[in-house]
């Protein structure tokens, strides 16, 4: 018995079993029932194609780098001609072992198996490597996920955000960097922001921790390291962006959220001190005011301020959020979705926020794909607590590489309203972009007697 039978019986059998009144109307309503099951066979026909189960034929991993940036996407094709899904596997700072990954590892796994279960080939292929929860299998694993939920919303013929439960906001709101070497030129770049319709922006000056307002390099002078590493002293960055908040605050108004990226530059005691220090200028978030591996600061810093606090863009390890938002220990959780392994993990991490009223601000810089921007936004746009998510303009060359790019209007990000997630790869334009010639890794950043910062 195929669907469409047995939709039809059900549907039938639902009328016959009531009793027996006038002939005429029952024939009118039992006509009207079988349109109706016929149109639901027609529905779940289309959506399922009425075809045998999907599996997954291939999964590679596609390496291109349009703008400077190691972008890493996953294809993963179907044992239905034309029928492929996308995912993000972008780790800028180690693209090569995550193809590795995918290509060696993940395509032997997954091929034969059924594309439409996308929890159970999550869960086999996390612990298929038995060791798990890093940044380069999660990467790869993100890869794979997401490009199955490409798939499945191409097969259901709906936008991602509508498997995910529709919308719950017409568009995702998002924040824009806004840098400068001194607080005028923040200013000017809050100005332009604003022109632009960004009601939130990020402000820093020059790079994380300012280092261009570093001046002693001793190390440097000693021959200690090497002439790449760079210089980050404490004070000057605090002080200096005490000072900005200021300046913004009074020059642009009560109204702009202001956000800040500590990026994890100074030790801990003194983040918690920076942060009270920027009370007064009532930031939106201050993040990353500490590593992940002293996580246990939140609780000192919870106790003395109540500046709202993002964190979560350098986990991996469901270790470093669980706890962290259960005990409601930040306000958004602002994890790099494929760096924890993809969109089936990131709304499980959404939901659990919800519980605890921790909004979400996934990372969401130059080194996340389209797609992974793409990913971001169809979640952003379907869950409750959405806090803010991070905006880019992707550039040009980006955008003839993945046609279908999220868009940014007015401060808000838009997704295009194709099936699945709505972005494609042109795979031979891709190829004309190959990776650049440094691997990725970042140089080391010193204090001034050449002790290693965490980036
Ligand atoms: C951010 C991040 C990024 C990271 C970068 C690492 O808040 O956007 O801190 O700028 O430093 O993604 O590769
Ligand atoms: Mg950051």
């Amino acid at each position: 018995m195929n669907r469409r039978d047995l939709i039809q019986t059900l549907g039938l059998s639902a009328v016959l079993g009531a009793p027996l009144l006038s002939c005429a109307s029952k024939k009118g309503s039992i006509a009207a029932q079988a349109a109706t099951s016929d149109a639901i066979a027609d529905r779940y026909d289309k959506a399922t194609k009425g075809l045998p189960p999907l599996k997954i034929a291939g999964v590679k991993a596609i390496l291109t780098a349009p703008d400077g940036i190691r972008l890493c996407v996953v294809k993963v094709q179907t044992s239905e001609p034309g029928l492929y899904g996308l995912g993000c596997a972008t780790f800028n700072q180690r693209p090569l072992p995550v193809a590795v990954a995918v290509d060696k590892y993940l395509d032997p796994f997954a091929k034969g198996r059924d594309a439409d279960n996308i929890e159970d080939i999550w869960q086999t292929a996390y612990t298929s490597s038995y060791w798990r929860n890093g940044p380069v299998l999660n990467n790869a694993l993100s890869g794979l996920d997401q490009a199955l939920w490409d798939i499945k919303g191409k097969r259901a013929n709906m936008p991602l955000y509508q498997l995910l439960g529709g919308k719950c906001r017409f568009a995702v709101d998002c924040y824009t960097h806004c840098g400068g070497a001194d607080p005028a030129q923040v200013e000017n770049n809050v100005r332009r922001a604003k022109a632009q319709g960004f009601r939130y922006v990020r402000i820093q000056l020059g790079g994380y921790g300012s280092p261009h307002l570093s001046k002693q390099a001793h190390f440097k002078e000693q021959g200690f390291g090497s002439p790449s590493d760079s210089n980050m002293e404490i004070r000057p960055y605090v002080n200096a962006t005490v000072k900005m908040f200021e300046h913004i605050r009074s020059t642009c108004g009560d109204e702009v959220e202001l956000l800040h990226d500590i990026h994890e530059r100074i030790p801990p005691i003194e983040a918690i001190n920076l942060v009270k220090r920027l009370e007064p200028y009532r930031p939106f978030f201050i993040e990353d005011p500490f590593p992940p591996e002293a996580n246990e600061y939140f609780k000192m810093l919870r106790q003395q301020t109540s500046v709202p606090i993002a964190m979560g863009e350098l986990f991996n390890n469901p270790h470093e959020w669980v706890g962290l938002i259960s005990q409601q220990l930040i306000d958004f959780i602002r994890v790099h979705i494929s760096q924890v392994g993809g969109l089936t993990v990131a709304r499980k991490i959404a939901a659990l926020g919800e519980w605890f009223s921790v909004r979400t601000a996934w990372h969401g810089p130059g080194d996340v794909s389209p797609l992974g921007h793409a990913a971001n936004a169809h979640l952003d746009l379907a869950i409750h607590n959405f806090g803010i998510q991070e905006g880019i303009h992707f550039r040009n060359r980006t955008r003839e590489v993945f046609p279908g790019c999220p868009t940014l209007k007015d401060g808000y990000m838009y997704v295009n309203e194709a099936p699945g997630l709505g972005v494609d790869i042109n795979e031979e334009l891709a190829a004309k972009f190959p990776l650049p010639e440094h691997p990725g890794y970042w140089e080391p950043i010193r204090r001034p007697d050449g002790t290693a910062v965490r980036p």
